[in-house]
Parts: C-alpha cells; structure tokens; sequence
C-alpha cells in the first residue's frame, strides 16, 4: 500500500521507508496500523515529567464564554516572514496596524510552526500534526495522479492528500453555523498532472469553505495572479496598478459586513513569499536602511526585542550560521545588489501592513472589531532558499549575475522580476535564532504570533511566554466561537486532533498550555518538553543513527545558542525516546526519508560544513 503514493510517481527515485535507529526497532511502523498507542509508558515517564517544567496553571482561572454574540474569526497567515519582521518583534520595518494588533492585543514569543508552507497549513486547518494529515511534505506537483483504484485522502504521511476523516477548521466552523471564506494562498491540494478532478477533490470549497478567492500554488505572481474563484479558474487580472494584496482586502472587506452569520475569514497572502513583488515608491521608502547589512541590522533588532520585553534579557546572539557568510566580505557592487533586495523585502512587508489596516479600519468603523478575534502569524522562518547571490529573475535557480541584477537594479519589485532575497536576510529575519525556513531550528518554526479580541482580552500588550503550536490554532479559533472538532460525522470516526485551546492564556497569564511537541521534516528532528528542546540535522543518505542530537535549554537560553547535550546524555536519550514515541503516534511513517532533489533545492549541505 506504502508504495502506490511513493515519490516515485513523481518521477524522482525516493523510498519513503522507514530505516530504524538500532535500539527502536519497535517503532518499525511498516507493519501496524495508524495511531496504534504503543506502551511506551517505560521509556518516556521520566521525560514527561520535564512538562512539569511549564508554567503552573491556577484551576481558578477564568474560562473565556463566548457569550450570546458569537465573534467573527480572521485567521491572517504571512508567508516566509521571520520571528523579528515585525515592528513589534523588534523590526526596523514599517508595520504600524500590525504593531497595533499587538498593542492592543497579545504577543506570543514560544509559538512554533512547522519550517514549511504545506505542512503548516495542513496543520492550521485541521489541528492535527503535518504526518497525521499525510502533510509532512509539500503536495504532489506535476506528477501523475495514483488513479481511481486509490481511495481519496489516503496515503503514508508525506502522501500529500488530506485524509476524508479529518474534519476541517471550516467544517467545524459551518457546523457552528459560520460562514466560512478562504483568500488568497491554499497549497494543500495536490496538482497532479493528469487527473484535475482528484486535485479539486482537496480544493477549499471540498475542504468546508463557502467561498474561495486565490491561489492554489505555493507562489504566485502578485501582479498577474492565476486565480481560483470557488472551484473555477479565472482570467488574470490585467489593470494597471493591480495588486493581489490589495484585491484579497477588497474581498474580505466585502464579506465582513455587520449583522448575519458571524464569518470565519482565513486571510492568506502570497506575501512576503518570493515574488518580492510591490509598487517602487514602497521600496524607495527603504533606500539607504540596509547599506549597513545583516550582522549589523541583527544586533540592532535584538537590542530593540529585549528593549520592548519581547524577548527575555538574558537571551544570547548566536554567531552567523554555517554557510552564510559576513556582509563585509562582499563588494561594494554586492552589497548594493543585496540592499536593493532587501529594501524590497521591507517594501512589500509594509504594503502587507498597510492592507492589514484598511481591514482593521473597516472593522472599527462598523462596530465589529471589539468582537472580532483575529489571530495573525506567519506560515514558518524567513526564506533561505535564495542562498548566496538571491534570485532575480526567477525565485529558484535564478542564473541572473550581480553585474546583470545591478544593471537592472530599478526593476526591483517590478512584474518583470520576481526576487528571492539572498539567504543571511533570512537570517536577520530569524533575530535572535539560529537558522531559518526548513530548519527545525528556532529560525525555522519560531514565527510571531498576535491575539486581538478587544472584547476579551483586558492585558492590552502583553506578551505571552506559554508553549503553543501551530496544531493550537484551530481548536482555540473553535474555542472563541464556543465549539469544538467533532470526534465522529456521519458515523465516521475523526482522526484525533493533537491541538488543544490556547484560548485561556488571553485572560490567564498562568495559564496551561501543551509542554510537548515534536517536529520532523526531510529527515530533520526535534522535540521540546517542558524547558528542554532537542534536535537532530540530518544528513542526507545518512543513518538516522547517526544524526548528532543537540540539546537546548530554552528556560535559560531563549535563542538555543548553546548546545548542553554532553553535559546531559540522559536527558538526550529521554527525549529521543519521547520523539519517536510522539513521532510514531501521529505518523505513519515516524521517519521519511528525504529525496535528493529537494535536499539540493534547500541548499542543504552548507549546513554541515563545521
Ligand atoms: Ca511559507
């Protein structure tokens, strides 16, 4: 069965099976069905006590009732937007409304996502992990469909089809009786290319959504869209001035209007994904801010977080990732080139706030905001994937030259182009952690995340230091609207959702939240419990035996710059139990192994120069 949803269809050699670090072979999956609960209460008893570790919870505290008044939902998901891109997770890029979401709402500095876009969709739409939703991996693309003889929805973890006993977000919230929207990007659809039919089977308004307007890829030209209205493609815009971000408002500004149902809108922006694509004056408006360069510009963000409280004062810097190199090492042609790009960054991050508040003004000027909760967060770390020189011509592969990119350097932003910034941006990006996008490091999955509920939450502008993850999302969002996911529809049995309500911490500073999860991803592992966080790189073609488990304690060191993992072996071997425990619950399998091509495709190997 494993083998009819291998990567093989794709036309890329991969084998999806499990190789087995010595001592587990137990967790040898290939022979048990899903979500079997291995009695594993031996090996990990100790481990789960590191939980403890986590804030105490007050059992008196107060539970938030959503009253008569059912509140609106706004879901605002960012792309590729990092821990620090934030005015207020200490930016020095413009995001004003944002910043005022914030403000008058609550900050989250330990919420982690996955560190790519599919898997942490998936998640935030189901409120199960990424493996459970046979999401681990981004969806089929340009590849043959498995055919009528394969059931829909059905597959190993990295199968990339959404299984049919996962109630959705949506469905929960229409059985809530909201009206459920969806716009902008989806890309948790397979695209195969040969069955059209099978692809829309995963399409928003097959998945509980009312109304769809967007994009189904990971990426899309912002100027000249390709759009999707409900279950049809529709022509590219073509007016001059056009502009994705401001047409997704529009939409939405459209929906919200006051009185009916109460609506469930899930705003996703293609920004601040490559394409870097935003009108030239946004850009200007940046000119001169980044001649000083990343390493510059990061001590300058990490001063200000600890300044504004947004990160503990204790917190270290960790030096430059391995791979990226010193902005003082390039030349002066160079430098100009990567300024350009990253001014465009800011440039389009700006745009995006800008239209943020034009929905939030719509909101307050029709006595709708006080009840609206809105949650906004970005999908994983800033984008690595430009690597050294950035791509300008194209996102990926680009071959355009720095002499070519500094002739044209005008164009920035520009539909002619389509910019992927040069990899130590995304390192900035990540301020104060290490790594960034596809990385379980910190700057992988550590994104901003920001509660508004004028309504209900009273600490304006605080910041929360509780664990959340993105599998919280959905079963708060239910919460606030007084509801839940449903354990059975129709006689069918739902897969169990891992996520659980974070919605008492917006009244409850103390309040208890999850103290375990676990991560993986092309072959890469972590595992946080409690204080303790512990990861694993892995090489690709390696044992997973093999991989070196670093070990973080997040209590005294906020940015996991110093690894304790000699010091405490024991710890190490408990948590690795506690992963694959975890891993072996909501995946099948526990482990994928990665294929060549897309370990290539994330510049990979510089990480494992040192
Ligand atoms: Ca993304």
């Amino acid at each position: 069965m494993k083998q009819y949803l291998s990567r093989e269809y794709m036309g890329i050699k991969h084998n999806d099976h499990v190789e087995i670090e010595n001592n587990h072979s137990v967790f040898n999956v290939l022979s048990k069905g899903y979500f079997s609960k291995l009695a594993l209460a031996g090996l990990t008893t100790s481990v789960l006590t590191f939980s403890s570790l986590s804030l105490a919870s007050d059992s008196n505290a107060p539970v938030i009732d959503a009253g008569n008044e059912k509140p609106n939902v706004i879901m605002i998901l960012l792309d590729d937007v990092g821990f620090s891109d934030i005015g207020a997770f200490g930016s020095e890029i413009r995001t004003p409304n944002i910043d005022e979401l914030a403000y008058s709402g609550l900050r989250y500095n330990r919420y982690d996502t996955v560190s790519m876009s599919a898997p942490t969709r998936a998640a935030l739409l189901t409120g199960r992990n990424p493996q459970t939703v046979h999401m681990e991996e981004l969806a089929p693309k340009n590849a043959p469909s498995p055919g009528p003889s394969v059931p829909l929805g059905q597959g190993p973890s990295d199968s990339g089809e959404l299984p049919t006993n996962a109630q959705t977000l949506a469905e929960a919230f229409q059985a809530a009786d909201y009206k459920t929207h969806v716009l902008g990007k989806w890309h948790v659809a397979p695209e195969y290319n040969n069955d059209e039919e099978r692809n829309k089977a995963f399409w928003p308004l097959q998945k509980g959504f009312d109304y769809y307007y967007g994009f189904i890829s990971g990426h899309t030209n912002q100027f000249r869209p390709d759009l999707v209205e409900n279950n049809s493609k529709i022509p590219t815009p073509t007016e001059e001035g056009y502009h994705l971000s401001v047409d997704l408002i529009d939409k939405a500004i459209d929906i919200l209007k006051p009185g009916g149902e109460p609506n469930f809108v899930y705003l996703s922006f293609g920004a601040a994904h490559a394409p870097l694509h935003v009108p030239k004056s946004y850009i200007d408006e940046y000119k001169g801010v980044y001649d000083a360069g990343w390493d510059e510009l990061r001590k300058e963000r990490f001063a200000r977080q600890k300044e504004m409280g947004v990160i503990p004062n204790n917190t270290v810097l960790p030096d430059r990732d391995s791979g990226d190199y010193a902005w003082n090492s390039f030349d002066e042609q160079h430098r100009r080139v990567f300024a350009r790009f990253m001014e465009t960054y800011a440039g389009f991050m700006t745009h995006t706030d800008e239209q943020i508040g034009r929905l939030v003004d719509h909101l307050k000027a029709t006595g709708q905001f006080d009840n609206t909760l809105i949650l906004f967060t970005t999908d994983n770390g800033a984008a690595p994937e430009g690597g050294v020189l950035g791509g300008f011509r194209k996102a990926y592969y680009d071959n355009t030259s720095i002499a070519e990119m500094d002739k044209h350097l005008d164009e920035a932003g520009s539909v002619d182009t389509y910019m992927m910034y040069q990899r130590p941006w995304a390192w900035l990006g990540s301020t104060p952690f290490r790594r960034y996008k596809l990385w379980p490091q910190a700057g992988g999955v550590r994104v901003p995340l920001i509660a508004s509920w004028p309504a209900k939450i009273e600490d304006a502008g605080s910041v929360r230091g509780q664990m959340v993850n993105v599998v919280d999302l959905a079963p708060t969002m239910l919460d606030a609207a007084g509801t839940e996911f449903a354990t059975s529809i129709d006689g069918v049995e739902q897969i169990p959702v891992a996520g659980q309500s974070f919605l008492n911490t917006f009244v409850d500073q103390n309040a208890e939240t999850r103290g375990i999860q676990y991560y993986s991803q092309r072959g890469n592992r972590a595992i946080t419990s409690g204080k303790w966080r512990a990861i694993a790189m892995h090489r690709i073609g390696g044992k997973f035996e093999d991989d070196k488990w670093q070990l973080f304690d997040q209590e005294s060191d906020f940015s996991e710059s110093t690894d304790i993992s000699d010091q405490n072996p024991q710890v190490v071997e408990e948590l690795k139990a506690l992963w694959w425990k975890e891993a072996t619950e909501h995946s099948e399998t526990p482990v994928t192994r990665t294929f060549e091509f897309i370990y290539n495709f994330s510049h990979g190997y510089d990480a494992f120069k040192d």
